[in-house]
């Protein structure tokens, strides 16, 4: 079995650390890269080697495909982690890792350009049997052909671009002259985003649940899921509470759901980790909506209640070892729950706050994980993502699991700038949460008074 020796992290914040944390537990070195910006990042106190790769901007650094793989050849990595964001789903950059001879921790390049184009992810799902949201077949060639597949499913419907992402490129339409206007306009923002107009159609679904299964595939074709997250707590697009299990999903769906999942992904030739997005409607049907070809912001959700670390079975499939378990070994313990702490201030449109932070005290005791790199002192940059960290709990019940959150918010301190928390702490306070009741408008709803 060929194992790495040192493997280069191209990514920033807490994520880096993360990954950081996980390599070090492997006895495997690391490579930290960074902007200068970024020179105060914690988990470079920790790293064996750090580069500097550019100016602040991420198209001059952590977007810069030469600046990482020239990094990555002086201090001869034997693989790359890519954390969420930047470069994770960019195929271009998983072919070039390849021809370097640098592992890519993550799927195959043909994986990611066969999921990642949600057009082609949704038929391959609709071939194998994985059910899909009624609509298009394909993309869309014309407006007559939007209308038509409207009229035959009936309003409302939503039109999405097949590069899409954040809710960009992305139409809902009540009738046929929102539709004209919204397929135009979908394709017009998909094009100036992502250089790719393509849209397809999908029946809206109202008020669903936002709903993903987690997966690990090795490559000797054992695929298991990790259960479920509930993702429908978003603002604008942006998670910002999720949590395994999904509240009130009942076991023969989640069965189904993971079921459905690994199907697509053994259809792909999917191997490392991934997660297949459903939408569930208010019958509890599910649709498989798309696949995200990296690990996520909020894996730890899965790893509080499965008690595995994705991050290094990412990196112990990268290295070629079997998975070395099967679904029957998978056991889902508690519930576990993920605030996204942003520096955004909640008075001013939830504007990003970054600054200096005079005092950090992070909460602590049981049940209580922290996902972060901030640190008295440290001063946010205003290039990047706002999130500046994570708090997850664990309990046996969810009640107690909100207890905990509860009792963690109030003991968090983030000083010197403005952050999300008190729409956290509001939250874990709304009877809708309390009792599960959860879909993708809840916080437009109830919080954006
Ligand atoms: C949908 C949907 C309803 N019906 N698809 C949002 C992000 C992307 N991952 C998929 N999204 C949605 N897809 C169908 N067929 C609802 C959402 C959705 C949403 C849509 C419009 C405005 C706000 C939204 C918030 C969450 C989810």
């Amino acid at each position: 079995m060929k194992k790495f020796t040192r493997i280069l992290i191209a990514n920033r914040g807490e994520v880096a650390l993360r990954i950081l944390r996980a390599a070090k537990e492997l006895d495997i070195e690391t490579v930290a890269v960074f902007s200068e910006a970024d020179r105060n990042l914690l988990h470079l106190e920790y790293a064996d080697r750090k580069i500097c790769i550019g100016p602040g901007p991420s198209l001059q650094s952590y977007l810069d495909i030469p600046k990482i793989i020239s990094a990555a050849e002086i201090t001869d990595v034997d693989a790359i982690h890519p954390g969420y964001g930047f470069l994770a789903e960019n195929a271009h950059f998983a072919e070039i890792c390849k021809s370097c001879s640098i592992e890519f921790i993550g799927p195959s390049v043909e994986a990611i350009r066969a999921l990642g184009d949600k057009g082609k992810a949704r038929e391959l799902a609709k071939k194998v049997g994985v059910p899909c949201v009624p609509g298009s077949q394909g993309i869309l060639p014309d407006d007559k052909e939007a209308l038509r597949v409207a009229h035959e499913f009936g309003y409302p419907v939503i039109i999405k671009a097949v590069a899409g992402g954040g809710g960009r490129g992305m139409r809902v339409a009540h009738n046929d002259v929102s539709l004209v206007n919204g397929f135009l306009q979908a394709r017009a923002e998909a094009e100036a985003a992502f250089k790719n107009p393509d849209v397809y159609l999908e029946k809206f679904i109202e008020k669903p649940r936002h709903v993903e299964i987690q997966l690990l595939a090795d490559h000797y074709g054992e695929i298991v899921h990790l259960g479920e997250r509930d993702c429908s707590l978003q603002r604008r697009h942006q998670k910002v509470i999720e949590e395994s299990p999904s509240p009130g999903l009942p076991e023969e769906t989640r069965q189904a759901m993971g079921e459905a999942a690994k199907k697509l992904a053994r259809a792909a030739g999917y191997h490392n980790a991934g997660t297949c997005e459903f939408l569930v409607d208010r019958e509890g049907k599910f649709y498989f909506i798309e696949v995200n070809t990296r690990v996520q912001v909020e894996h730890p959700v899965t790893e509080l209640v499965t008690g595995i670390d994705i991050i290094k079975e990412q990196i112990r499939i990268a290295c070629g070892e079997p998975l070395g378990y099967t679904q029957s070994d998978i056991q889902l313990r508690g519930v576990a729950i993920e605030c996204r702490i942003n520096a955004e201030d909640p008075a001013n449109n939830f504007k990003p706050s970054p600054g200096l932070i005079t005092k950090f005290q992070a909460p602590g005791g049981f049940g209580v994980r922290v996902d972060t790199h901030i640190y008295s002192g440290y001063r946010v940059p205003p290039h990047y993502d706002s999130m500046i960290g994570k708090l997850i709990v664990h309990q046996r019940t969810r009640d107690e699991a909100i207890a905990t959150m509860r009792r963690a918010l109030d003991e968090l301190k983030v000083e010197g700038i403005a952050t999300n928390v008190p729409l956290l702490k509001e939250i874990f306070r709304h009877f809708h949460f309390l009792r599960g009741k959860v879909h993708t408008g809840l916080i437009e709803e109830y919080f954006m008074g």
